[in-house]
């Protein structure tokens, strides 16, 4: 088990694939050495093959056609190909396994569940699709929707996919200002919700959120209500319709339409280092063939397993991993509306049980804060159904990794520690489970298609073992294709601090062996809790107040959250900093942007270290908010010096 040289080196121990798995994997050592080597060598031999793995309406003849120089920038996979991702997503396996269950549903109130089979999917798709098309909405239209974890979420992304609608689903903890925004930046015409969310015994008001939202919102015409709890609210005539009246009396059958393979078939908006948040365009062809390659590879899925993804479908790990990579592989996926604390801190353990769940997926955050409540939590479960494990949206720290491994999976199940993002569309570096040996806190190792680097600041490449900015130098077919509205702002973010180069955003480490350690990010955007922050959205949020003149926000270490949020603001003249003006900008921000946004420290400072061209360094604002303030580095660029001491002086912990 674990290599005495590792440990040694790293402080890390090493755990082989176990036997039984490099028995039965679909990917062994030698074959992840084949495809790998393959998928680098003749891409278009590689990738045509793999994306038989779906169901074409119109075959294509081309595979790759990609560049990310300036002069012939451009993202094609399969470009003349069309099919459609509902009808990949259901109608064939209802035409093979109609009663095969598609999504079982666990309420936030223990005993409140639904078993959805796939023939019942695909008729309340359908309905629902139909539903759109009677409201107005076309091939090409935005749809938001804006619901809690309900089957309705999923439905109604697949609803969209049939038709052709673009959906932009927003997480059910934004705030209404934030949803507005997210709704004008792409004019989406109808929004779906539900009257409200329910998590941890809490309500969350998500019809009022929405109807605040549209009093800033000219695009909407329809809104479709889910009745989640049953309470009361207002239904806006001519605009908002139920959506169990909508569905009642539509047809349970609905062309699939086909979509080009380059076809958009979504937007989902995340945090950038710099203004607004972004709303990444994915489309149709290529997305589904890395979503269903890598739910397929990296959880070594087989028709039958009980797979739970515990994300949220408002971010993009929902999206690939409960929805459309686990339905396209035609897996049972389990949907989870609650908390892993409610009503105690055993509920992932008894849902695991509840219904024999083979393969669990969640985030570091989550397992830290259950960790922390001791082992008798999980040990009162039994847990056998379980064989694989897997972290996603962060760093996962050695003593998290060893805790998931020996006391939830019993020394029994590998991890796989999955690292992409939003933009990526699935896993990029990761282990799989009969091919990888594992190293607590390593993504481990590229899967196929994808070739990382590590460059430093200035963009030489670092060879062999290294730590630097992690960038991928070709394209994969998962690849977000463009920010919407804005092509512009997506090559210059992504591809012009390397040129020719993807830049990720994280800084990584690459060892001996050649695995890979992210680092974390090096832009200005935070990771929360495994949620992406811009330092920027907060900013503009504290800014807004009256009595705030400015801001400047970085991340702090955090026990359970991974990073918090730190804030230094500066007042108004005659503004007096104090605790309950303190209390005041943390709901201010709360409002603004959502409760993810919370920040865990305030600091009021008179002034900001800046320089005489007016940039404030942040190096040693993080640097104090991390309470390492013995080194701060070189100040004398500094506008005024004097500053830092003050700032250090009067640090928040
Ligand atoms: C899928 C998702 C992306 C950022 C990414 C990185 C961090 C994600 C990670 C990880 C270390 C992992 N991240 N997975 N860091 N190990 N296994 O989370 O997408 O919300 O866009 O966040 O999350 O910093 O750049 P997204």
């Amino acid at each position: 088990m674990a290599s005495l040289a590792a440990s040694a080196a790293s402080a890390s121990a090493t755990y082989s694939v176990p036997a039984e798995w490099r028995a039965r994997a679909m990917i062994k050592p030698d074959t992840y050495d084949a495809f790998y080597a393959e998928a680098a060598r003749d891409p278009d031999a590689f990738w045509k093959r793999e994306a038989q793995r779906l169901d074409w309406i119109t075959p294509f003849t081309k595979v790759k056609n990609t560049s990310f120089a300036e002069a012939d920038f451009g993202i094609k996979w399969f470009e003349d190909g069309a099919l459609n991702i509902s009808a990949n997503c259901l109608d064939r396996h209802v035409a093979e396994r109609p009663d095969a269950i598609a999504i079982i549903w666990e309420g936030d109130e223990p005993g409140d569940s639904r078993i959805i089979s796939y023939r019942d999917l695909y008729e309340e798709v359908c309905r629902l699709a139909n539903a759109l098309k009677a409201n107005g909405i076309r091939k090409g239209d935005r749809v938001t929707i804006y619901l809690p974890m309900i089957p309705e979420a999923a439905a109604s992304m697949l609803a969209c996919a049939r038709i052709g609608a673009i959906h932009s689903v927003v997480f059910g903890g934004f705030s209404p200002d934030s949803l507005a925004g997210r709704i004008t930046d792409c004019d989406s015409q109808l929004v779906i919700t539900a009257d409200e969310g329910l998590r941890g015994g809490k309500r969350v008001p998500l019809k009022a959120n929405v109807d605040e939202a549209l009093a800033h919102c000219t695009s909407v015409e329809k809104v479709i209500v889910v009745r989640r709890t049953g309470t009361n609210v207002a239904m806006k005539a001519g605009r908002d319709i139920w959506y169990h009246d909508a569905v009642a009396t539509a047809a349970p059958d609905c062309v699939a339409e086909a979509m080009n393979a380059e076809d958009p078939l979504f937007i989902l908006y995340t945090s950038g280092s710099t203004g607004k948040p972004k709303g990444v365009l994915h489309t149709t062809a290529g997305y589904l063939v890395w979503a269903s390659m890598t739910h397929q590879y990296v959880f070594d899925y087989r028709p039958g397993e009980v797979f739970w993804c515990a994300a949220d479908v408002g971010w993009v790990t929902g999206h690939t991993y409960v929805v459309y990579g686990a339905l396209a592989n035609g897996a049972t996926t389990l949907m989870y509306e609650g908390i892993p604390n409610y009503p105690d801190f055993s509920r992932f353990w008894s849902i695991i049980d509840k219904y024999q769940v083979e393969i669990f997926y969640a985030a570091p955050t989550a397992l830290r804060a259950l960790m922390r409540e001791g082992n008798t939590w999980v040990e009162r479960t039994s847990r056998k159904s379980l064989r694989l494990l897997g972290t996603v949206g962060e760093p996962i720290n050695p003593e998290a990794w060893e805790w998931y491994h020996r006391v939830v999976g019993e020394g029994r199940c590998p991890i796989v520690d999955t690292w992409w993002q939003t933009e990526t569309g699935g896993a990029m570096i990761s282990p799989m489970p009969g091919a990888t040996d594992l190293k607590p806190g390593s993504a481990t190792k590229p899967l196929f298609g994808v070739k990382p680097e590590l460059v430093d600041a200035e963009g030489a490449v670092l060879e062999g073992a290294a730590e630097g900015n992690l960038v991928i130098t070709d394209s994969w077919p998962g690849q977000a294709r463009t920010i919407w509205g804005d092509h512009e702002r997506f090559f210059q973010t992504y591809f012009t601090t390397y040129a020719g180069k993807y830049f990720t955003g994280d800084g990584c480490r690459r060892d001996v062996d050649g695995y890979y350690w992210i680092t974390g990010r090096v832009d200005d955007v935070i990771n929360v809790s495994g949620h992406r922050m811009g330092t920027a959205e907060i900013e503009s949020a504290l800014v807004a107040h009256a009595k705030v003149a400015e801001a400047a926000v970085v991340g702090m270490p955090h026990d359970l959250k991974g990073q918090g949020i730190y804030a230094y603001v500066t007042l108004n003249a005659n503004e007096t900093g104090d605790e309950a003006l303190r209390r005041e900008l943390v709901q201010w921000v709360r409002r603004e942007i959502g409760p993810i946004a919370t920040p865990d420290a305030i600091q009021f400072a008179a002034g900001l270290p800046k320089t005489r061209s007016g940039k404030i360094m942040r190096r040693i604002l993080r640097k104090i908010a991390e309470g390492d303030v013995s080194n701060l580095g070189d100040t004398s660029t500094l506008a005024d010096p004097s500053v830092v001491a003050n700032l250090v002086a009067n640090r928040q912990s």
